[in-house]
């Protein structure tokens, strides 16, 4: 379709061609958006730029969230790219994997302090950034997971992250909404990725949300896609601050 043509969108967090983010940019590009890719390091521009060439999408670039600077570099070549910016996508997140089995209350202030930056305040940081290229309005959106909401086994800090993520929506969508800027989240079902690969006992929480969740199965990154797409258009004009379950119904029974 034609819903997104004429858009521009960056989107933050392909590692591989499981990665949510790149569900995510597959859906935009099948809908005509023009985008952009950053990447996290050399193994990774391996990666993304071959991906990137499938969509026509330019790169702007090596993007650590924990280094300021790089994000600056990465804004900046947006902008001169494209001169301005209509969607962005935030598909990053970390804990140490050590800290992602056992007990919550045994996570470190250097792990906790990690995850934290890098999976809730990075959003922040980037909407700082987008803000300025959104003249005349846009989306932000980001990943979420329900771990945010329910203790679930082994998501300990990240689930901490993930609430203050959360929070962060409702309080950017708050600031932004003057501007036309619309701010929003997807909190996804598990799907098996690299970053969910450092889960513990993660094949039991797939396994347990096939016999658990309403449509009986878990969700795919195109599914995942398919409402960012959704929430990056005009369709959801009227929406921000929203939290959208793509779980398959997992936070009805859960
Ligand atoms: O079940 C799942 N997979 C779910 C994931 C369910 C619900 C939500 N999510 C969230 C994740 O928490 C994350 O916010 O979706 C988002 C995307 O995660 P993903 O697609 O599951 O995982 P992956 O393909 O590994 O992409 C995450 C990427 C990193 O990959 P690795 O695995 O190399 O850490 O986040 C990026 C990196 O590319 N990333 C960073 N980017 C810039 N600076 C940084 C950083 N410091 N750290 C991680």
């Amino acid at each position: 379709s034609n819903l997104l043509a004429g858009k521009r969108g960056l989107v933050m967090g392909v590692a591989n061609n499981r990665s949510i983010a790149w569900g995510i940019a597959r859906a935009a590009h099948q809908h005509g958006a023009q985008l952009a890719f950053t990447y996290q390091g050399e193994a990774l521009e391996k990666r993304v730029r071959p991906l990137a060439n499938e969509l026509g999408a330019a790169v702007v670039g090596h993007c650590d969230v924990t280094d300021a600077a790089s994000m600056d570099a990465v804004f900046a070549e947006v902008e001169k790219l494209w001169g301005g910016l209509d969607f962005v996508v935030h598909c990053i997140a970390f804990s140490d994997k050590d800290e992602l089995t056992g007990r919550y209350v045994d996570t470190t202030e250097a792990n906790f302090t990690k995850s934290l930056l890098i999976s809730c305040y990075s959003f922040t940081a980037i909407a700082q950034r987008a803000e300025k290229l959104m003249r005349d309005g846009g989306s932000m959106l980001t990943l979420t997971y329900y771990g945010a909401e329910k203790w679930m086994p082994h998501y300990n800090v990240m689930g901490v992250a993930k609430a203050a993520l959360e929070a962060s929506v409702r309080y950017m969508a708050a600031d932004l909404g003057p501007k036309n800027i619309r701010v929003n989240a997807i909190s996804a079902g598990p799907i098996k990725t690299l970053a969910a690969s450092g889960i513990g006992d993660f094949r039991y929480i797939l396994r347990w949300n096939e016999y658990n969740a309403p449509l009986r199965r878990t969700v795919t990154t195109e599914e995942v896609g398919d409402t960012a797409a959704y929430l990056v258009s005009d369709l959801s004009r009227g929406m921000t601050g929203e939290i959208l379950h793509v779980d398959a119904g997992y936070h009805v029974v859960g």
